[in-house]
């Protein structure tokens, strides 16, 4: 099965413009607790680069594009976000970086907890050795 879950968001836009709504537990596959957004991203810079124990997100790129990659230990596979009616839901336990923001780039991110350093895995070695307790099949 794919790593990559893209969720299509109605367009509840009109000949006056765009307009997406996302509401919990309906159209975003968890309670909403917490909203962030990245913006003004360097272009040559990468983000991301860790796992969450717990947290589930869904992230969309209200504007402009960039590229995630997910890793849940096994495979690795890569997406372009470049639509502001599709949402990339993130599960817990997959290692995500982001790449190739476009200099617009504004990307929402909608989370199933509020923040919490503690939950975040941001060794890649660490990550694999928890997955792999997590999963037997994981090597
Ligand atoms: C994720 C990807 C998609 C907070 O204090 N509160 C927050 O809600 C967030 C998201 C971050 N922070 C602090 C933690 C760091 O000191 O802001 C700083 C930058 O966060 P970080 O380096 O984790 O940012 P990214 O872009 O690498 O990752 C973020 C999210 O942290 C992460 O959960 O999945 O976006």
């Amino acid at each position: 099965m794919s790593l990559i879950n893209l969720i299509k968001f109605n367009q509840l836009g009109d000949d006056r413009g765009g307009l997406v709504s996302l509401e919990q537990n309906k159209n975003i596959p968890f309670d909403i607790k917490r909203v962030y957004y990245i913006f003004d991203t360097n272009e040559d810079a990468a983000r991301g680069y860790h796992a969450h124990k717990n947290l589930q997100q869904v992230a969309i790129c209200i504007k402009g594009s960039c590229r995630f990659i997910l890793d849940n230990g096994i495979t690795r596979e890569s997406v372009i976000l470049d639509k502001p009616n599709i949402g990339l839901f993130i599960n817990s336990m997959m290692w995500r970086e982001m790449h190739d923001f476009s200099s617009d780039c504004v990307l929402l991110v909608l989370a199933s907890d509020y923040y919490d350093e503690l939950d975040y895995i941001r060794d890649y070695d660490g990550f694999l050795m928890v997955s792999e307790k997590n999963d037997p099949s994981v090597k």
